[in-house]
């Protein structure tokens, strides 16, 4: 891809537009960064920016006609119903987004891994496959890396192991991964994509231009993802928690065993793995096919199986405080993320939940805190919608927080020894926080000064 010269309109100011806006920067682009807001928090990055010769367009977007842009780079944030795409789309201007950039300059090969729930540890624990592996290994994408950032340090004896979202996935032309993951599609973003099937199709974007010598790893159990089968042209590689697959990778006699090409093999015990729950069993399979299809080794797959511990903010134990474990899942962004962090759990919880709604339905995530919780201390946005679910399912212990401080403290009040407080919020950060990784620090840090004061 040229870009020396050509003038380029960057959208969003966040992580990825800025990242976007540089590297254009570096490659003699004329780039132009916009927002609706006037984004505050990255003043010095901004300034640095303007520095390199960007242009800043900030609390509102400039007009998108042919003979102000050649390039409109969309961050994944900003739906496609915003201006900026449609007047690109309405006037035959190219319309990409920060992965399709960083593909289109990947010299190294590339795994892509998509999914509601499990994407960032499964994108953590393959890289480390690689990485065990001796390949140079770059892991970026949603996890918080912009790809484009890192892509050209990579040559063709590496691998870029990236997390890939719905949202970066609607905008791309050209991206094709060698090895292609689903690990589950569970609803999520229905506020964006309004129903499962434009969602899923967002989803299957990963696909769409693989052919014979790639792979598409996917989860036979997940009968959404299974069925996908279809939308790619590279060869399909099953895995599967519950059934012993004629040809695929799957659990057999407590062991994970992988049954490709040529016989069984015996990659571990699934009591081995590093990673709690029958949600990581799943990952942990995911992650044994995709690195099989990329050649490596059994043995040190399951080192590295034995050896990961998991990633901060995914059912990431805090501390203990007077017999209470304190439990941070502030990755549990959506229902089904938080109905796998409370069936991981064997003691009873102390749930915190609540946040942005993105359109979900709590029904069945209340029918789960009905069975594993015995407190429920619900905020933000959509505090009111799991009440009522909770409720509605016969839950009566729910306390309703006024902001995430009190929430915390709430949890620390009411939990008993032996019990677990678990954040899991079942939503999205965005109504009080920049992230959920801020949302867990804050969890974390508030956790930590209960413990100080507690053993004064
Ligand atoms: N903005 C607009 N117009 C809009 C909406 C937003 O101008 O209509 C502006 C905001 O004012 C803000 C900027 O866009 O300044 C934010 O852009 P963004 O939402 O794309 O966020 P980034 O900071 O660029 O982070 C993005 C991903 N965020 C989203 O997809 C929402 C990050 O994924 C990703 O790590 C990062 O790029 C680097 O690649 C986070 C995420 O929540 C983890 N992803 C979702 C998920 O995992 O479910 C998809």
């Amino acid at each position: 891809m040229e870009l020396k010269g050509k003038r380029i309109l960057v959208v969003g100011a966040g992580k990825s537009g800025l990242a976007v806006a540089r590297f254009l920067a570096g490659k003699g682009a004329g780039a132009v960064l916009t927002d609706a807001r006037a984004p505050v928090y990255q003043d010095g990055e901004l300034a640095a920016l303007e520095e390199e010769g960007v242009v800043l367009a900030l609390g509102g977007y400039p007009e998108v006609e042919r003979e102000a842009f050649d390039m409109v780079v969309m961050s994944p944030g900003v739906p496609l119903t915003e201006k900026p795409a449609r007047d690109a789309r309405a006037n035959g201007i190219t319309l990409i987004g920060e992965l399709e950039l960083a593909y289109s300059f990947a010299r190294a090969p590339l795994v892509a891994i998509t999914g509601t729930n499990g994407k960032t540890t499964t994108t953590t624990l393959i890289g480390e496959i690689f990485k065990k592996s001796g390949r140079n290994t770059l892991v970026g994408g949603n996890i918080g890396l912009p790809l484009v950032t890192e892509v050209e340090k990579y040559g063709p004896n590496g691998v870029i192991v990236a997390e890939v979202s719905s949202f970066q996935l609607e905008t791309t032309i050209s991206f094709k991964p060698e090895v292609a993951v689903i690990l589950n599609i569970t609803p999520d973003h229905l506020d964006r994509y309004g129903d499962m099937a434009g969602y899923m199709g967002a989803k299957a974007r990963i696909f769409a231009n693989q052919g014979p010598g790639d792979h598409a790893v996917l989860n036979y159990d997940d009968p959404l993802t299974a069925g996908l089968r279809e939308k790619t042209g590279g060869r399909t590689v099953f895995f599967s928690r519950r059934s012993e697959l004629e040809c695929g990778v799957f659990v057999k006699s407590e062991k994970i065993v992988t049954k490709i090409d040529g016989p069984e093999e015996v990659i571990c015990g699934i009591k081995e793995i590093g990673i709690p729950g029958a949600h990581n069993l799943e990952n942990a399979l995911a992650a044994v096919a995709a690195a099989q299809a990329a050649g490596i080794g059994g043995d040190t797959i399951a080192t590295v199986l034995k050896e990961f511990k998991g990633v901060p903010h995914r059912l990431e134990f805090v501390t203990e405080i007077n017999g209470v474990k304190y439990i941070n899942d502030s990755k549990g962004t959506n229902p089904d993320a938080s109905i796998k962090a409370l069936e991981a759990c064997s003691e009873p919880v102390v749930l915190i939940a609540g946040g942005k709604n993105k359109g979900s339905d709590f029904d069945a995530l209340a029918g789960v805190i009905k069975e594993r919780a015995r407190a429920l201390v619900v905020l933000g946005q959509s505090a009111g919608l799991i009440a009522a679910a909770a409720r509605a399912r016969g839950f009566a212990g729910i306390q309703k927080a006024a902001d995430f401080t009190e929430a915390v403290m709430l949890a620390h009040r009411i939990a008993r020894p032996g019990e677990i407080v678990l954040l899991s919020p079942a939503c999205a950060s965005w109504d009080m926080f920049k992230s959920f990784e801020e949302r867990g620090d804050l969890f974390k840090e508030i956790v930590l000064n209960i413990k100080r004061s507690s053993c004064q």
